[in-house]
């Protein structure tokens, strides 16, 4: 790219009284979670709590088809490579939402995508248009999910539900969304907008201290499940391998070639 032609921002971030608003904003690629949209949305995160920032609204443009088609693909590591560790930005922006001290509500229209829907159930409220679908999609690439995000679905929907997600990697309406609880409020497209506003400002309207303590209660409350050492081993050597099997390695190229994948099993 030569020096005149500017990178367009791969976010929108605009800060109205207390409330912070992120668009992300990158429809060529739906909204993939590239390297560098998640580096943006963090940074936009830091810089929303360092300003003080009572709630946080995380949206794409309105009317999109697609919120975000989740983990950029591409990014992906074959080759013997764990594809969602400790260190990928994908588990690095979960946890920069776990932690923002405010509550960050994901405002949703158009289809959620895989590691996307862990980004949108990590959120602490998810308000939805009718047209909005979630679908969890490791098992449609080959990927092996990590543990933390695995605990993620489970606080966000009863284990049948996560286990017709997981197994069948369909996406699930928003509709059924709202009435098993997944999402908190499922409201016509033309009225979301003004709607997650006004929840965003009875948030504000709070105490902050009292609130961004009562969500990391909630996050280690959450979060507390023992695993032993020998079991998280155990899972750690499993998911092993199926990131060094032949269907991981199947799954990405399928997608790239842009046809379905052939799954041996092995
Ligand atoms: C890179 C993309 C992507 C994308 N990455 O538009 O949860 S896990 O474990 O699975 C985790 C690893 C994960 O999140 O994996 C990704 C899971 N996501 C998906 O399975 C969704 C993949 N995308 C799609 O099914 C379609 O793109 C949808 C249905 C979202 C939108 O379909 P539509 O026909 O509107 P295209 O498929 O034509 O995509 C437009 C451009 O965006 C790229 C895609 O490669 C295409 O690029 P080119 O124009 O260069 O061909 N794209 C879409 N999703 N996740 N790139």
């Amino acid at each position: 790219m030569d020096d005149l032609q500017v990178e367009k921002p791969l976010v929108s971030p605009r800060i109205d009284g207390q409330i912070g608003t992120i668009v992300i904003d990158n429809p060529e690629k739906r909204n993939a979670l590239s390297h560098g949209l998640i580096e943006a949305l963090i940074a936009t995160l830091e810089a929303f709590a360092a300003e003080g920032v009572r709630a946080v609204i995380l949206r794409a443009r309105p009317g999109v088809k697609v919120w975000s088609s989740g983990h950029d693909v591409y990014d992906l590591p074959s080759g013997g490579r764990d594809p969602l560790g400790w260190d990928d930005p994908l588990r690095e922006l979960v946890r920069a939402i776990e932690e923002c001290p405010a509550p960050v509500i994901a405002m949703i229209e158009g289809g959620v995508w895989g590691g996307a829907c862990e980004v949108v159930f990590a959120c602490d409220l998810i308000i939805a248009a009718p047209s909005a679908t979630f679908a969890v999609t490791p098992a449609k690439l080959g990927v092996p999910y990590n543990v933390s995000g695995m605990l993620t679905f489970m606080n966000a929907c009863p284990m049948r539900i996560v286990k017709e997600m997981v197994f069948t990697a369909k996406p699930i309406s928003a509709q059924r969304a709202e009435g098993l609880g997944i999402i908190n409020h499922m409201v016509p497209s033309r009225d979301l907008e003004a709607f997650t506003q006004t929840v965003a400002e009875s948030i504000a309207l709070n105490a902050p201290l009292s609130i961004s303590v009562m969500k990391e209660q909630l996050r280690m409350l959450a979060g507390a499940h023992p695993m032993s050492p020998r079991r998280f081993e155990r899972v750690q050597g499993l998911r092993r391998i199926v990131w060094e099997s032949e269907d991981y390695e199947e799954g990405l190229r399928a997608f790239k070639q842009k046809r379905k994948p052939r799954f041996s099993g092995r």
